[in-house]
Formats: C-alpha cells, sequence, structure tokens
C-alpha cells in the first residue's frame, strides 16, 4: 500500500437529474475522511475541489446527453489531477459528485498503469450509451464510456481509448441494470456479480473471484464506489437508492479483501447526496469503508 493519500474533490451534479450530490465531497470531509486515514499511519494531502460548472448557468443541448461538454471538461480536468497524483506516487482517493466523475478519475489512473482492472461497486450497470440510455444521465454511462462505447468525446477524453479491457472489469452489487445494459454487458464480456450470486454464494466468494479476474495480466486495480451499492439502510443518501442492497458487514469484508490483495491503486466513492441523507450516515459509511480498503481492520 501506498503511504501517501491523496484526496480530490468532483463537486459534479451535472451527470444526473437530482441536486445535492455536488455537496458530497464537503459531506465526506466533515465524516472527517483526512483524520481518519491519518489514525492508519498514512499521510493525506487534501488537493481540494475540481471547479465544476453550475447547472443554473448553463442550458442542456441534447437530452441524450445532458451537459456533455461541462461534464467532458470536467472529466478532462480531473484526469489530470489525477495523473499528476499517481505521477507522485500517491493513492488518489476522488470524491464525487455523481458517478460520471468516473471518466476522468479512470481515465487519469490509466495513464500510468496501463493494464487496469476494476471493481465497479454498484447497484447499477453504468453501461448505457447515447444510443440505450433512457434517463440521458451521464451518470448511467461511465463504465461503458471507459472500455470505449458510446459518444466519442467521453470515450476519448486525455486522448486515449479505451481506458479499461472489458475481460478485467467486474460489477458486484448489481441489482437494477436495464434490459440494453444486460445485453452490452453480455456481448462484451463484462463479469457481473448481482445480488443473487451474493446471496447464494456469499460475498468472500464473490469478492475472491472479482479479484482474481480484476488481476488478471493487470498491474493494479482501481476501486470505484458507488454508495448505492449498499443497502439504503446505511446509504439513504444516494439520488437512486435501490432495496436489497449490500450489507454494511459485507461491505466492510469486501473492502478488507480488496486491501489483502495488495492490488488497489486507486477509488472513487460516488453518489453521496448529503440533502436525500439522513444524519451524515452515507458519508460516514462511506469513510468507514474506505478505512477498511486502507487496512483499519485487519490485523
Ligand atoms: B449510477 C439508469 F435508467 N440506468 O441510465 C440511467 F435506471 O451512477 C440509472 O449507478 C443510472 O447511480 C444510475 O439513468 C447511475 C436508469
Ligand atoms: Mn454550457
Ligand atoms: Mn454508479
Ligand atoms: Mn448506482
Amino acid at each position: 500500500m501506498k503511504k501517501t493519500v491523496s484526496i480530490i474533490g468532483v463537486p459534479m451534479d451535472l451527470g444526473q437529474g437530482r441536486r445535492g450530490v455536488d455537496m458530497g465531497p464537503y459531506a465526506i470531509r466533515y465524516a472527517s475522511v483526512k483524520e481518519r486515514i491519518e489514525r492508519l499511519g498514512l499521510t493525506v494531502k487534501d488537493q481540494g475541489n475540481i471547479n465544476v460548472p453550475t447547472a443554473e448557468t448553463h442550458g442542456i443541448d441534447n437530452e441524450k446527453l445532458k451537459y456533455l461538454p461541462e461534464v467532458a471538461q470536467v472529466s478532462e480536468d480531473l484526469a489530470s489531477k489525477v495523473s499528476d497524483t499517481m505521477g507522485q506516487g500517491h493513492f488518489p482517493i476522488i470524491l464525487g459528485g455523481d458517478h460520471s466523475i468516473s471518466i476522468g478519475s479512470i481515465a487519469g489512473v490509466a495513464q500510468h498503469v496501463k493494464k487496469l482492472g476494476v471493481i465497479w461497486f454498484d447497484a447499477h450497470g453504468d453501461m448505457n450509451t447515447e444510443d440505450t440510455t433512457p434517463s440521458g444521465n451521464i451518470h448511467g454511462m461511465p463504465l461503458a464510456t471507459c472500455i470505449g462505447l458510446g459518444n466519442e468525446k467521453l470515450v476519448n477524453i486525455a486522448g486515449f481509448a479505451p481506458k479499461l479491457r472489458p475481460e478485467n472489469v467486474v460489477i458486484v452489487g448489481a441489482r437494477s441494470i436495464d434490459p440494453e445494459e444486460r445485453q452490452l454487458i453480455k456481448q462484451h464480456g463484462i463479469t457481473c456479480f448481482t445480488m443473487h450470486e451474493i446471496d447464494k454464494i456469499g460475498i468472500a466468494k464473490v469478492m475472491e473471484e472479482a479479484i482474481r479476474i480484476a488481476s488478471e495480466g493487470t498491474e493494479g486495480i482501481h476501486l470505484s464506489l458507488d454508495l448505492d451499492s449498499i443497502d439504503p439502510d446505511m446509504c439513504p443518501g444516494v439520488g437512486t437508492p435501490v432495496l436489497g442492497g449490500v450489507t454494511y458487514r459485507e461491505g466492510h469484508l469486501a473492502m478488507e479483501m480488496l486491501y489483502q490483495s495488495g492490488k488497489v491503486v486507486s477509488c472513487d466513492l460516488v453518489e453521496v447526496n448529503p440533502i436525500l441523507d439522513e444524519h451524515n450516515i452515507t458519508a460516514r459509511t462511506a469513510v468507514d469503508l474506505v478505512c477498511s480498503l486502507l487496512g483499519e481492520s485487519v490485523m
């Protein structure tokens, strides 16, 4: 595990329809993310926030790709910031903001880790494109974008594509996948462990497999943690909650196993919306989970 962690906030809400997720980075900081990680003996540098345009000052030109120019600009800025911190040998933790920010964060990480595996913890597939999206919201498209599908401007962020090979991508916790996403997941050979597999074979076996697949022929793993993967009892403050999610303990065991793998190089914490939350419990759960990812509860 690297000894220095860089925190990068992205107050992004242009990738989805519900206001408030732009305050996610502040909610996670308020939950003492820096102090908690420092207690693990790591050095933490808060790099501040990436500038994100205000929704009210921009119109929507394309109903199938809402705020495309703005999301693309933020993605470019975030990619270079993440790439800088990777270049300094840091472990970046990117605080969202909606999940569209992973387009930029993964573009930054993949410049340094040429063969990158990804574990995508999410209730959703995030595998829509402009041709399949039911909402036009870009936060439903980042995983498709990273494997090279969909709008060219998004696919080519940071000047190269694709960022990921689908054979090293694993979705965990899914329980709300659109019909066309399901087809794309199958067609491109992405592994998807839904809640069905977690219920049936248990989170330990699922994570063992997930880590194996994301590790095969790769130099590192990026964890993209959408807090709506966790059950709404512990994570009610998300824009698109779905019942029947990963429990608090299952989430922790997954993070601990990722820590033990020694393969994780970076992570996103996304979709925390303090306006929809109850006493900041979603941000607090996010901080608890990231501390487990960094080794808090493994002796
Ligand atoms: B999240 C959805 F239609 N699939 O594309 C869409 F159900 O980053 C939801 O995982 C996307 O929170 C959820 O809009 C995106 C919808
Ligand atoms: Mn504009
Ligand atoms: Mn997501
Ligand atoms: Mn989701």
